[in-house]
């Protein structure tokens, strides 16, 4: 089916599309500068300075934040509409996009300014500018705006259709969004509450403890937010690239809502090492992650069976054979290549992922340089490949453009998978052996005159620096095909259509056919899960923190003196 666009809803997604790429291109330059700078290679950025961390936090805001954000909009604006066969209603749609891009550049401007050197985390006591707090607000609201806007569509396709099964896009795209409601309420609290007030000077101290366990209930289902829109692709779209059908459509809506319940109550997996929380807690945490686990393992296997129907249908005999019977590099199914390379890169982000859930392993690797390892093979490998597969093929759809330089389309996903797992490895290596995962103290970690210098460090953050290299060029090949792609003359009418999947089991299943009862469940994990936590840490007894401005390196104070 192909959905012809008029030229609002063309508009729209066009800058939905394009403006967070930028800011994605400053936040890949922002990365490659890190690797530099860890591995005492360059000293300063010639942009933002010797501030090692306004760069870190120019790279994870854009990165991790706004261009996913965007993406995530962008994404359910084209395919909610598509597949519930309606058109999507255009004043709130830019009422969302206006929001949000106020917003974000109210954010960037006051990275660029220095006045928000926060990290992506915005850990208080480090202390940023108001209109930094203001700009994440507005662009969390936007996306609200947005999933409201799509609520109306829905309603009423179901009263045209009381009988079907809501198309699994659909499933999937709320899902993403109900995540991200619950979730971003909690951040609301802080921000509002704490953060906004202290920034203002109307406060003097925070409390430190209570932000991060705020921020950590909105942390970890981020990560969920940025990966459903990825399996949206992998249960919706990838079996019909692979020449294919889905294998279990159930399968599908199961996962969705598994992370519906699990997503939230385990947050404090990221506070194992913290005071103030007692074990206890933690351990239910755990056993919540490992639950969290569960849907990926479950896409795993489908995803598997879907392509391996696919490789039979291509003539795969025996155990493995069809593995070897996929479109890899095939040009014109260029977007398989985006989708697979992410899939084999998140086979060892879950791993690690797994290996952090532990508490006794999470001791060793918490706060070293494992952890990037980690977190670059989850947001920066399914995740950021699937968004950037799918920008290129919106982008064609909504400009009326015939995909470009199709080889350079296919090679950059490849390109990225080599240059990731390299500096993956290296960062997670080094994190074993110690390396810290972000530092004030700037490069005198790898200066073998400073006195914290460990030999043993220089090695994995030198490969990092390859594997980083390696990813710049990557994301280079892929502009090139973005922006070749969008400058090309018009080809066809702007219109969408996408290569949804058909199942192999569509058996429909009562008990996955309604959100309702599947929320209620996460509530109550969450009251569970957190009440007990909230409450140590609100009767904990602790100073509050002034604040923090990481404008300038610390002086180095060696150990010993
Ligand atoms: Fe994580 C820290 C645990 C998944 C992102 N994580 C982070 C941070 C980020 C992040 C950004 O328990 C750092 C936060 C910070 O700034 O401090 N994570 C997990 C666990 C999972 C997990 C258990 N993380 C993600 C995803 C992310 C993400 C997804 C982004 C999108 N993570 C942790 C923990 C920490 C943490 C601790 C805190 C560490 C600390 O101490 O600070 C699980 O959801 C993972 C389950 C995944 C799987 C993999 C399934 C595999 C699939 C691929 C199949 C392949 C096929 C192809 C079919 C079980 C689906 C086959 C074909 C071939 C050709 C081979």
């Amino acid at each position: 089916m192909r959905m012809v666009l008029e030229r609002g809803e063309r508009r729209l997604l066009l800058i939905e599309l394009v403006y967070p790429l930028l800011l994605l291109a400053m936040g890949v330059y922002g990365g490659l500068m890190q690797t530099l700078m860890r591995a005492g290679i360059v000293q300063r950025d010639p942009f933002l300075g010797p501030n090692y961390y306004q760069g870190l936090t120019l790279h994870g805001v854009f990165n991790a934040i706004v261009f996913t954000t965007f993406f995530a909009v962008a994404f359910g604006n084209a395919l909610v509409p598509y597949a519930l066969g309606k058109r999507l209603p255009m004043r709130w749609a830019w009422v969302s996009a206006l929001l949000m891009v106020v917003g974000s550049l109210m954010a960037a401007i006051t990275i660029f300014a220095g006045g928000a050197s926060v990290l992506y985390t915005f850990y208080p006591p480090l202390k940023a500018h108001p209109a930094f707090y203001l700009g994440l607000v507005l662009l969390v609201v936007g996306s609200w705006v947005a999933f409201f806007n799509w609520i109306p569509l829905y309603r009423h396709w179901r009263r045209e259709n009381p009988a079907s099964k809501t198309p699994l896009a659909v499933v999937g795209i709320f899902a993403t969004f109900i995540v991200w409601l619950i979730a971003t309420a909690a951040v609301a609290v802080e921000i509002l509450f704490l953060l906004l007030p202290w920034s203002l000077g109307w406060t003097q101290e925070v409390n430190v403890m209570l932000a991060r366990t705020l921020f950590w209930f909105f942390g970890h289902p981020l990560v969920y937010f940025w990966l459903l829109p990825a399996y949206v692709m992998y249960y919706t779209m990838l079996p019909r690239l692979a020449g294919g059908k889905l294998y279990s459509d159930a399968a599908g809506r199961l996962v969705f809502m598994l992370f519906i319940i699990f997503s939230i109550p385990v947050g404090t997996h990221h506070q194992y090492m913290d005071p103030a929380i007692g074990s206890n807690w933690k351990l239910l945490h755990a056993f919540f992650t490992f639950a969290v686990a569960l849907p990926s393992l479950i896409t795993a296997f489908t995803v598997a069976a879907s392509l391996e129907y696919a490789g039979r249908l291509r003539g795969a005999r025996g155990l493995f054979d069809w593995l070897w019977k996929q479109p890899y590099f095939s040009r014109e199914q260029w977007l398989f290549s985006y989708l697979m390379a992410g899939l084999i890169i998140f086979i060892f982000g879950g791993i690690s992922g797994i290996i952090n859930a532990s508490y006794s392993m999470n001791v060793a690797v918490h706060n070293t340089s494992w952890i990037p390892g980690h977190f670059h093979m989850t947001v920066a490998g399914p995740v950021l490949l699937a968004f950037l597969g799918m920008s290129l093929y919106l982008i064609a759809q909504v400009a009326g453009k015939e995909v470009r330089f199709r080889g350079l389309a296919v090679a950059a996903p490849w390109t990225w998978l080599v240059g990731l797992l390299l500096f993956s490895f290296a960062m997670s290596r080094g994190g074993l052996l110690g390396m810290p995962r972000r530092t004030n103290l700037g490069v005198t970690y790898l200066n073998p005159s400073s006195p914290f210098f460990r030999e043993e460090w220089v090695l994995w953050a030198d490969l990092a620096v390859v594997g980083g290299v390696i990813m710049t060029l990557a994301i280079v090949l892929y502009l090139l095909t973005f922006l070749g792609t969008l400058l090309s003359r018009q080809a066809t009418e702007p219109a969408l259509a996408f290569p949804l999947a058909e199942a192999y089991h569509d058996e429909p299943v009562r008990a996955l056919a309604n959100f309702r009862p599947w929320i209620v469940a996460a509530l109550i994990l969450i009251a569970i899960a957190y009440t007990p936590v909230i409450w140590d840490v609100l009767r904990s007894t602790y100073e509050n923190a002034p604040p923090y401005l990481p404008s300038s390196p610390l002086p180095v104070q060696p150990a010993g003196q």
